[in-house]
Formats: C-alpha cells, sequence, structure tokens
C-alpha cells in the first residue's frame, strides 16, 4: 500500500501518520502539507529516515504539486483545510480556497490519473458540523445538510463535490463525518489544547457565551483507528460519521481541565459568544460501526489525562507556538472578550 496523506502535519494527520506507520509496517507513506500556520514538519521528523515515509511541503491547490505526488499511490486521505471556526469568522477566504478549491484540485487529478475503473481510494475528513446545529438526537449520513459557519459550510462544499465525482466519474471517494477530536499535537486555538495551556500558565479560560454549548469528544487515536478501518473496509460511495458518542457542555470541559491540570476554577471567564455559535452536534454512528466494526475505546477522563500529560511534557512544542504569530492572533480573538471582564467575579456564573 502506498498512502498519501495531505494536511498529514497537522493535528489530526500527524497522529494518524504515526498510526498508520506503526500499525501496518509494510505500507508507505508521503505527506504533502502547505505547512500553513497549523502544519509542522517536526511533528513527524523521525518517522524521516524509516525508509518507509516521505514528506513534500506543496498545497493541495496546486495542480503540479499534486500531480507530482499522487502518479503511484493506491489510496489518498485528505487531511488538508484550514479548520478553526473563528478564524473562518474573521477571514473565510483561505477556507474557500483550500476546504472546497483544494479538493476539486485533487479529485481533478484522481479523475485525469485513473480512467473510469481503476481504484486509487479517496478518503475526504469532513465533520459533524455540515449538519448545522442539532438541538436534540443524532443526526444520520442521510440527513440534510445545513452548515452555518463559513468553515462547515466551505466543508460541506467540499464533501459535496468529493461525492459528486464518485457519482460522475467514478472516483473510489468515501467520505467520513467526525465529532470533535482532542489529543497530542494539537494547535494551541482549539478548546481543549488553548484550555491546557493557559491553565498551564495561569491565565484564563474564555468560555463563550453561557458555557452551555454541547461538543462530542472523540479522542484522536480512537479517530486514527476509525480512519484506518474505513480505509481498509468502507465502501466507496458512503459516508460515515464517525463519533465518541462523549458529549459535554463546554462548561464541564472547562471545569475537567482545571481539575486535571491542578489550576484554579477562578480562571474561568464567560466572555462575549462567536457569532453564529452551533449549540450542540451529535452522530448515530451505527454504519461505521456495523460496516467495520469500529468504537470508540477511550473515555473522556483517561483521553484528557493523557493529553494534560503530553502537553506538559511538550512544552516547548506549543510555547514556540503561542509566542509567535499566535499572539496577535490571540489579542484580536480574546483581548476585549476577556477586559470586558464577563468572568464569575463579575457576575458571569459559570
Ligand atoms: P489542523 O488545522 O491541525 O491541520 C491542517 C493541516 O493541513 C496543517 O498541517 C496545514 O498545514 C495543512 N494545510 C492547510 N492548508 C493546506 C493546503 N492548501 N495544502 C496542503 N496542506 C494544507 O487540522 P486538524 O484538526 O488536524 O483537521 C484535519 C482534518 O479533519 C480537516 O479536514 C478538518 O476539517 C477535519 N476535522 C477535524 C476535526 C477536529 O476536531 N480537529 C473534527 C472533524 C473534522
Ligand atoms: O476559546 C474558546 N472558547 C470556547 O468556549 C474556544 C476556542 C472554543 N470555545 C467553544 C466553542 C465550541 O462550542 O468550545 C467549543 C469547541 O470549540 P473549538 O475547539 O473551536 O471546536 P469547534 O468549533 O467545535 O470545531 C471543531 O470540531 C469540529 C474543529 O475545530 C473543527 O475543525 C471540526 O470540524
Amino acid at each position: 500500500m502506498r498512502l498519501l496523506v495531505t494536511g498529514g502535519a497537522g493535528f489530526i494527520g500527524t497522529n494518524f501518520v504515526r498510526y498508520v506507520h506503526s500499525a501496518r509496517p509494510d505500507w508507505h507513506i508521503r505527506v504533502l502539507d502547505k505547512l500553513t500556520y497549523a502544519g509542522r514538519r517536526e511533528n513527524l521528523q523521525d518517522l524521516e529516515g524509516s525508509g518507509r515515509y516521505q514528506f513534500v511541503r506543496g498545497d493541495i491547490c496546486d495542480p503540479v504539486a499534486v500531480r507530482g505526488v499522487m502518479s503511484d499511490v493506491d489510496a489518498v486521505v485528505n487531511f488538508a483545510a484550514e479548520t478553526h471556526v473563528d478564524r473562518s469568522i474573521m477571514d473565510a477566504g483561505s477556507f474557500v480556497r483550500t476546504d472546497i478549491e483544494g479538493v476539486w484540485v485533487l479529485l481533478e487529478e484522481l479523475r485525469r490519473g485513473s480512467p473510469a475503473g481503476d481504484s486509487t481510494r479517496f478518503i475526504q475528513i469532513s465533520t459533524d458540523e455540515v449538519y448545522g446545529s442539532v438541538e436534540q438526537g443524532l443526526s444520520k449520513e442521510s440527513d440534510q445538510l445545513r452548515p452555518t459557519s463559513p468553515y462547515s459550510a466551505s466543508k460541506a462544499g467540499g464533501e459535496l463535490l468529493a461525492m459528486a465525482y464518485f457519482h460522475t466519474h467514478g472516483v473510489a471517494v468515501t467520505v467520513t463525518r467526525s465529532s470533535n477530536n482532542y489529543g497530542p499535537w494539537q494547535y494551541p486555538e482549539k478548546l481543549i489544547p488553548l484550555f491546557i495551556t493557559n491553565a498551564l500558565e495561569g491565565q484564563p479560560l474564555p468560555l463563550y457565551g453561557d458555557g452551555g454549548n454541547r461538543r462530542d469528544w472523540l479522542y484522536v487515536e480512537d479517530q486514527c483507528a476509525a480512519l484506518l478501518a474505513v480505509l481498509e473496509k468502507g465502501t466507496p460511495g458512503a459516508v460515515y460519521n464517525i463519533g465518541g458518542g462523549q458529549e459535554l457542555e463546554n462548561s464541564r470541559v472547562a471545569r475537567a481541565i482545571v481539575e486535571a491540570t491542578g489550576a484554579s476554577e477562578d480562571l474561568i471567564r464567560l466572555v462575549a459568544d462567536r457569532p453564529g455559535h452551533d449549540r450542540r452536534y451529535g452522530l448515530d454512528c451505527s454504519r461505521v460501526r456495523t460496516e467495520t466494526g469500529w468504537h470508540p475505546v477511550t473515555p473522556f477522563e483517561e483521553g484528557l489525562a493523557r493529553t494534560v500529560e503530553w502537553y506538559r511534557e511538550n512544552v516547548s512544542w506549543w510555547s514556540g507556538i503561542k509566542s509567535g504569530e499566535f499572539r496577535k492572533y490571540y489579542e484580536s480573538m480574546y483581548g476585549g472578550r476577556l477586559s470586558a471582564g464577563r468572568g464569575p467575579s463579575a457576575g458571569g456564573k459559570v
């Protein structure tokens, strides 16, 4: 098996490449990654001498770069994307480019290089956010898509285009829609790594709105196992929900982080809400379970403990990130919100 992993130097990609490298010792893995602010070649540096791993820097929107890495592969797993909802609210341009146009470039190359009948697999990693906010119950793969943020709308565009290439051109596309991942190597802009690293630094934990929005949490190693199962046992033309089955209010997550890091609960601050903030997502994962046998095995408390330990042991990884371009981003995203002071001491109840 020769596997191309696009966006492999980001959070889930790094975990997936490491997982597959160890679980399938006869597979060759090539990563194509643009190395945006969210990607780090160093995450996978130790695999570079193994003879089974190759890193190529390049943009999935660039047909020449894509052609150069795709000609001899059996499967492509596409993680490459702009992924942070808050950044998509500030500026959606790069989301439209990478999450829609980039997917199109990958699909065009698959179509060109694989005349009908060829079976190069294409796994498009999508998200539960494409269903939009679901107040009650669980979304099934056949449900209507109602994305509400520029991020989720771009991801919906990418996966719909991918399925169109399955139906129209016979490209062997499979789509996965997963819930919120957490674990090692996650860029500290997302809720869990931001709150863990802020707690370790004694900085405030800015909780949006009333802290009552709910997410379903999936430990990243479980996500990797699910993706390998889908790659090996899933069906082209199918969509698979992949969830952790562990739904929590954000305020509970914040308190769990405070507890796991030994920080003070006073660090938790209620701040102005994210515009268009989806209240809840929930996934019915019976299809992936029935067809591949996969189910998540990591309880949230255990996954969080492992994640906190990883951030404690890898301070140089995240403190470097947080002292760079991130500072400007953090100030523009949180500076005004935090100084507006809706924290518990100012009356906001967590
Ligand atoms: P991430 O932001 O940590 O990493 C994204 C990676 O893609 C980075 O390495 C970046 O350099 C690379 N990249 C960005 N634009 C690129 C381009 N134009 N060409 C090549 N590489 C490019 O993201 P993540 O959290 O690891 O998410 C991976 C995928 O999983 C994304 O498609 C995301 O939409 C999806 N997803 C993530 C979650 C989650 O909770 N993190 C949940 C569901 C779905
Ligand atoms: O500072 C914060 N405070 C806060 O209350 C941040 C960054 C987030 N939140 C809230 C917003 C959400 O309700 O926490 C929840 C989780 O937020 P994020 O970590 O930004 O994730 P989310 O918006 O749910 O999207 C994530 O899951 C689905 C990923 O970023 C997406 O890439 C993925 O598709």
